[in-house]
């Protein structure tokens, strides 16, 4: 048999038409395997790529709500329940109103991937709904969140599918949908991550995303004989991942030059201290307010409506959202002389970019390698839950280390090209060479 990634893709566009996001994550995946493939015949005889492009399950429900003006609203609610090979699915809920069925399903195919990376026993999935938490109140959020648990609570459970948080949700709404699956089944139990401290969450998981991504930047520098130490960093977004990568890369020694988020970047030239981004998470996590509080507050510049891409920097981490490094944002890096693009969130990086980044012999990892230390402390909060024990920060700190290394060894496995490394080849060889070994094992199902 002969794999030919250019007709796989052809037949997974007829299939899936117009998921423009869901094409472009698999696309990376199929060019990525075509010598695998066809080196390990077994996989093409089990037909495994074409069993993996399809969901085991997709549920898609009505989630109606009442606002705070007594007005009824109906929001569309998703569950991707993605591969179960290796373990119960799991994966994050974002709730954004740009949500739809190809964006998720992007995002559950990654899972299953990252997830395998992580060695830890667990399944992909990947759910939300288009809701937007911005410009809510608590108790609409609140209420918006217990009608979407009323009908996700009979789909998920901690050996069945485990979900989490992603864009717009965090501690808040993680702790409104628990509420609500426990009161509808009585059963406390760890059916979700990212819980708080107190009623089963784990040390770390909060900073999980964000520490593993530079964990991961520093093994990809120490390859190089280099370090962080001493370098300037340019990064996207201002949520959970962003946040916990600039706190580890000021904690480094290095310099963190932008942040940004949906309306505009902020520049701080001499950098952003831990005193400063602790005003940030302010800003962000109580106030729910916009950066450009925090250009105004500092005296610094505000590029309004900008992404940070334009700053002459050492290293980006895109840490915001999907597609937001384009073709022009990777040639104006490359013309700064970037050295190192992380992808903090999923996808930030068009395939336009990817390429752009490889032809000039940028070191690049992608989401699903680089990102993987949250859903990997969310599998240790699993753990935690199952064993009803709480590890120290230091533990669960030690534990994210060793797993971002481990995916690092993994990756050079597949990706080691002699004098460089394709991430990108690596961690989707080595992310599918696990689950797909455990579905030839598990029959056809
Ligand atoms: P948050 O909701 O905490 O933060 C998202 C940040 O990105 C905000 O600053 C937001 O700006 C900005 N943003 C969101 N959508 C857009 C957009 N369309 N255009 C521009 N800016 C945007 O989410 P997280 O930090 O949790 O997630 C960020 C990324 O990391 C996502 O890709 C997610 O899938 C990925 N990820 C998250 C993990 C986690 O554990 N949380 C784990 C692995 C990956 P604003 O404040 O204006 O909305
Ligand atoms: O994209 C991701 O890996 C996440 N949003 C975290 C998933 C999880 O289950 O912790």
């Amino acid at each position: 048999m002969k794999f030919n990634a250019k007709s796989f893709i052809e037949y997974v566009k007829q299939r899936n038409n117009n998921e423009s996001e869901f094409i472009q994550a698999v696309e990376e995946v199929a060019v990525s395997l075509e010598d695998f493939l066809n080196a390990n015949q077994i996989y093409l005889e089990n037909r495994i790529l074409e069993r993996l492009v399809e969901p085991e399950r997709t549920i898609i429900f009505r989630v109606p709500w009442v606002d705070d003006n007594g007005e009824i609203k109906v929001n569309r609610g998703y569950r991707i329940q993605f591969n179960s090979a290796i373990g119960p699915y799991k994966g994050g809920l974002r709730f954004h109103p740009t949500v739809n069925l190809s964006v998720l399903k992007f995002l559950g195919f990654e899972q299953v991937f990252k997830n395998s990376l992580t060695g830890l026993p667990l399944g992909g999935g990947k759910g939300g709904s288009d809701f937007d938490p911005h410009s809510k109140s608590d108790s609409e959020v609140m209420r918006f969140s217990q009608s979407f648990m009323s009908e996700l609570y009979r789909y998920i459970g901690p050996n069945i599918d485990v979900p989490a948080g992603d864009i717009g949700v965090g501690a808040r709404e993680i702790g409104y949908l628990f509420g609500q699956y426990k009161k509808l089944t009585k059963d406390f139990s760890g059916v979700l991550t990212g819980k708080g401290l107190p009623w089963g969450g784990s040390n770390i998981r909060t900073e999980a995303t964000g520490y593993g991504l530079v964990y991961f930047v520093e093994e990809m520098l120490r390859a190089k004989n280099d370090s962080i130490n001493g370098k300037k960093v340019i990064i996207s977004g201002s949520g959970n991942v962003a946040q916990y990568a600039a706190e580890k890369v000021i904690q480094l020694g290095a310099k963190v030059l932008t942040m940004s988020d949906s309306a505009g970047t902020i520049y701080d030239k001499d950098g952003i201290t831990q005193e400063k981004l602790e005003h940030l998470k302010q800003i962000k996590n109580v106030k729910r307010g916009r950066i450009k509080d925090y250009a105004n507050k500092y005296n610094v510049e505000y590029l309004d409506s900008e992404n940070p891409w334009s700053i002459k920097a050492d290293i980006a981490l895109p840490c915001a959202t999907q597609n937001e490094i384009n073709k022009e944002d990777a040639m104006a890096l490359v013309k700064n002389e970037i050295v190192l693009v992380g992808e903090g969130a999923n996808m930030p990086s068009t395939s336009e970019a990817i390429d752009i980044f490889k032809e000039n012999k940028i070191l690049f990892s992608p989401g699903k390698a680089s990102n993987a230390g949250g859903v990997a402390v969310s599998g240790l909060e699993m753990s935690q839950n199952s064993a009803r024990v709480q590890w120290s920060r230091e533990e669960v700190d030690q534990n994210l280390k060793k797993i971002m290394i481990e995916i690092h060894g993994k990756i050079l496995e597949y990706g080691n090209r002699g004098e460089s490394i394709d991430y990108v080849a690596g961690a989707n060889i080595a992310g599918f060479k696990r689950v797909a070994d455990s579905m030839i094992a598990q029959g056809l199902v």
